[in-house]
C-alpha cells in the first residue's frame, strides 16, 4: 500500500477539511456527546434534521449525510459495538464501521476522509486493539481500491497519537 494515502493528525475532527468526516455516531443517529455532539454543534441544526430522515443505523453500519456548516462536505456516520468485554462480536462490528465506512466513500467519490477512533470514547473499546482494526482495515481497503485516495487518523490527545504512530510506522 502507498504510504501517502494514510495520515495521521492530532486534533478535534470537526474542523478537519477533507470531503467526509466519520461520526461515532448511536444506533438512533440523532446526536449525542463525544464527537458526536462536537459534529452536531459544528455542523449546526440541519444535520439533525437529515439524520432525522434516516431511520436510525444498526451497529456496524454506515449512512451518508451532507456536512452542512463543516469544512467537510459529507459526514459519514457509523455505530461502533460498545465494548463488552470483548465477547459480543465487537471485533468484527468494529472492523465493519471501517469496511462499511470506507466502502461508502467510495461509492460516493470520496476522495479524502477522516475518522475518529471509533467505539473509544464513551463506547469503551480498548484504544490500542481499535487502532490496530482501524488501521488493518483501512490498508486492506486501500489496496484493493482506489478511492478514497487518502485516510486521515484524527487522534484526540498525544496517547492516541502515539498509539496509531506505533502502527503506521512498522
Ligand atoms: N475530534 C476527534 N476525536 C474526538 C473528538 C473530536 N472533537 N471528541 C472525542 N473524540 P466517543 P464512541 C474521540 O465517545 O466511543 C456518543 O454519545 C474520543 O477521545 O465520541 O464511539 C454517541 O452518540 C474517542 O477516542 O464515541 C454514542 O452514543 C473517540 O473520539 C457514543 O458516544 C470516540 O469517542 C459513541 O461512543
Amino acid at each position: 500500500m502507498n504510504k501517502q494515502r494514510v495520515e495521521l493528525i492530532k486534533g478535534d475532527i470537526t474542523s478537519v477539511e477533507v470531503d467526509a468526516i466519520v461520526n461515532a455516531a448511536n444506533n438512533s443517529l440523532l446526536g449525542g456527546g463525544g464527537v458526536d455532539g462536537a459534529i452536531h454543534i459544528a455542523a449546526g441544526p440541519e444535520l439533525l434534521t437529515e439524520c432525522e430522515s434516516l431511520n436510525g443505523c444498526e451497529t456496524g453500519q454506515s449512512k451518508i449525510t451532507k456536512g452542512y456548516r463543516l469544512k467537510a462536505k459529507h459526514v459519514i456516520h457509523t455505530v461502533g459495538p460498545v465494548w463488552c468485554g470483548g465477547y459480543r462480536d465487537e471485533h468484527t462490528l468494529l472492523a465493519s464501521c471501517y469496511q462499511t465506512c470506507l466502502a461508502l466513500a467510495k461509492i460516493n467519490r470520496i476522495k479524502t476522509i477522516a475518522f475518529p477512533g471509533i467505539s473509544t470514547g464513551i463506547y469503551g473499546f480498548p484504544k490500542d486493539m481499535a487502532a490496530l482494526i482501524a488501521v488493518t482495515e483501512t490498508k486492506r481497503f486501500l489496496s484493493k481500491n482506489s478511492l478514497p485516495e487518502k485516510v486521515i487518523f484524527v487522534a484526540y490527545g498525544d496517547e492516541n497519537f502515539e498509539t496509531y504512530r506505533k502502527l503506521l510506522d512498522q
